[in-house]
C-alpha cells in the first residue's frame, strides 16, 4: 500500500469524498492527478472503508462485481487488469424501473453474465473448474456504471476506490444451471434505439465467465474475504458500455439468457 499520502488526502478522506460524491452526483478530478501513490491496494482500503460505511448507513453486502475483465473494457478505460468491488441491495434496480438517473451523475450500460452462487468458494487457488462448480445459476444482466470521475478517467486505484464505478444492476428474465450452457459461446447483442451496435460472447470475459469468478475468489482471499453462498457475483462488462441518457432505450438481447430491456427514463 502507498506510504505516504500526497495532496493531503488519506484513505480516510477520499473514502469520505467519494461517498460525498455519489450522495451529491457531483463529479471530481481522479485522486491520483494529487496523490500519484494512490495504487490498487491502497484503492480497495479505501473502497473496504466505504462499504463499512454503506452497511453501518443499512445497505446489505450481497455480493462482489469485477471490473475490467474484457479487453473491451480494458482498452477504452485504458486500465489493463481486472479488479473486484461490492455489491449492495442499493444497487439493485427492480425489473422494468428505467435508469435511476435522479441519483447517477452519467450513466453507462454494460452486459454481464451473472452468477447466483450456490456454495461458499475460498481462495486461493481457485480454478474456472472449481468455481463454476461452486454456481447455482447464471442470469443475463445489465450493469449501470457511474463513475464519480469526470469523464470517466482514472487510473486502476482511483477506480477501485470509487468502488468499480458501481452504480446499479438489474438481471435477465432467465436463470439457469451453469450445466446447461456453455458459457464462453454464450452471446449477448447491445441494442441501442432499436440499432445492433456491438456484440460479444461470454469468451471476452477472462476467455470465460469462471475465469472471472476464480479470480474474484483468488483476490478475496488477498483481502480476508470469500465469495459466499447465496451471493450474487456480476463477472465484468462483456463489451464497451453504452451511455444512458434521459431519452434512450438499451437492449442487450442474450442468446439463452433472455432480454434486459433498460429505459433512459
Ligand atoms: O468505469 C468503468 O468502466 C470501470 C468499471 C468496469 C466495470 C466492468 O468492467 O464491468
Ligand atoms: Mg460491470
Amino acid at each position: 500500500m502507498a506510504a505516504a499520502p500526497a495532496g493531503g488526502w488519506t484513505v480516510e478522506s477520499v473514502a469520505a469524498e467519494l461517498l460525498a460524491c455519489e450522495d451529491e452526483r457531483r463529479e471530481r478530478e481522479p485522486f491520483t492527478d494529487e496523490w500519484p501513490g494512490l495504487d490498487l491496494d491502497t484503492g480497495y482500503a479505501i473502497q473496504d472503508l466505504n462499504l463499512q460505511k454503506r452497511i453501518e448507513r443499512g445497505e446489505r453486502l450481497i455480493g462482489v462485481k469485477l471490473g475490467l475483465t474484457s479487453r473491451a473494457k480494458q482498452q477504452r478505460m485504458g486500465v489493463h487488469f481486472p479488479f473486484v468491488a461490492w455489491l449492495t441491495d442499493a444497487m439493485v434496480l427492480p425489473v422494468g424501473d428505467p435508469v435511476p438517473q435522479s441519483r447517477l451523475i452519467h450513466p453507462r450500460i454494460e452486459p454481464e453474465i451473472v452468477f447466483v452462487m450456490g456454495e461458499r468458494l475460498q481462495g486461493p487457488g481457485v480454478t474456472c473448474a472449481q468455481a463454476m462448480a461452486a454456481v447455482e445459476s447464471v442470469w443475463g444482466g445489465a450493469e449501470v456504471i457511474d463513475s464519480r470521475y469526470k469523464d470517466f478517467r482514472f487510473t486502476a486505484g482511483d477506480v477501485a476506490a470509487d468502488n468499480a464505478s458501481s452504480g446499479a444492476f438489474v438481471t435477465g428474465p432467465v436463470g439457469l444451471p451453469p450445466a446447461d450452457l456453455d458459457l464462453s459461446l454464450e452471446a449477448v447483442l447491445v441494442e441501442v434505439g432499436g440499432v445492433v451496435t456491438d456484440s460479444a460472447t461470454g469468451a471476452a470475459v477472462q476467455g470465460h465467465p469462471g475465469e472471472a469468478l476464480a479470480l474474484a475468489a483468488n483476490d478475496l482471499a488477498r483481502r480476508g474475504h470469500a465469495v459466499e453462498a447465496g451471493w450474487v457475483v456480476l463477472t465484468g462488462g462483456m463489451t464497451d458500455a453504452v451511455f444512458a441518457p434521459h431519452g434512450s432505450s438499451t437492449a442487450l438481447h442474450f442468446t439463452n439468457l433472455g432480454s434486459v430491456f433498460l429505459s433512459g427514463g
